[in-house]
């Protein structure tokens, strides 16, 4: 397969580009700091497919463009989508939320997601193939306290991804969605609470939360799926997580 990776620097985005790579995929790797993304692909010898990398900044429509026009050749037999890249930006509740961020959140997850989307939508139906999968979150369809922006982002995922498998009827495309609960050791916590590290760590503390690893195993069986069978929505939680917002430690 090719495969089109977005966020594939850190996380959850790395860890499936290099699981996929390793399964024998062909993997371009995407996100805005392209030198770490050198740095994955350099480092990475026991791989038996092949990862690619360039610079793409999804909430910036002329990065697409861009990045569209350079690899048009490449994009001509996509196979996969994984529309991962994302964020959320502090915990706190809606009026203390600056404008900047909820435009950076919502540009990231939302926007950009839905065009890049659009942008490699006419590439899979040429082909009458190809398969999109988003990172949607148990935070898109529970709330949490100070969670307005990042759960509403979340929710549009999964409405967009649900939408989207009705435009693409009949066109071959499958469109996925994957709910992860808590996720530690990615950068998603370091990055909402802007490098520090005491309040990065503390939602994870206390109990078995899962690793980036572990979701990219569950991107990995969605899109191995025989080509008539599309996994709607694939929603994991860590065992000692029972609900998006109750977190029970084995006794
Ligand atoms: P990380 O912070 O480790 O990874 C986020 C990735 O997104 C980075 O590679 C970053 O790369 C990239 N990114 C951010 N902004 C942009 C942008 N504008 N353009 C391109 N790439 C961008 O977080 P996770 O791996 O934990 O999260 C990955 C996804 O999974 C997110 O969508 C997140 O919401 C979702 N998720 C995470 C959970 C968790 O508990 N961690 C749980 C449920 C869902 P760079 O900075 O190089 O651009
Ligand atoms: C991330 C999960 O609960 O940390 O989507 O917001 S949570």
């Amino acid at each position: 397969m090719k495969v089109l990776i977005t966020g594939a620097s850190s996380g959850i985005g790395r860890a499936t580009a290099l699981l996929l790579a390793r399964k024998g995929h062909q993997v371009l790797m995407v996100s805005r700091r392209k030198q770490r993304l050198q740095e994955i692909a350099e480092s990475s010898a026991t791989v038996v497919g092949e990862l690619l990398f360039d610079e793409l900044d999804v909430s910036d429509v002329s990065s697409i463009t861009a990045f569209v026009s350079r690899q048009g050749e490449w994009l001509k037999d996509v196979d996969l989508l994984v529309n991962n890249a994302g964020l959320a930006l502090g915990a706190d509740p809606l009026e203390q939320n600056s404008t900047a961020d909820i435009s950076r959140v919502l540009e990231t997850n939302v926007i950009g997601l839905l065009a890049l989307t659009r942008a490699v939508i006419p590439f899979m139906k040429a082909r009458k193939s190809g398969h999109i999968v988003s990172l949607g979150s148990v935070a898109g369809s529970t709330p949490y306290k100070g969670g307005t922006v990042y759960c509403a982002s979340k929710a549009a995922v999964h409405m967009i991804t649900d939408c989207l498998r009705m435009d693409l009827g009949g066109t071959g495309i499958r469109v996925s969605t994957v709910s992860p609960g808590r996720v530690a050791e990615t950068e998603f916590s370091e990055v909402r609470f802007a490098g520090d590290a005491e309040k990065a760590r503390k939602p994870y503390e206390g109990y078995r939360t899962m690793s980036a690893s572990d979701v990219a195993e569950s991107i990995a069986w969605i899109v191995l799926q025989p080509a008539h069978i599309n996994i709607q929505e694939l929603v994991i939680l860590p065992t000692d997580q029972p609900s998006a917002t109750t977190l029970e430690p084995l006794q």
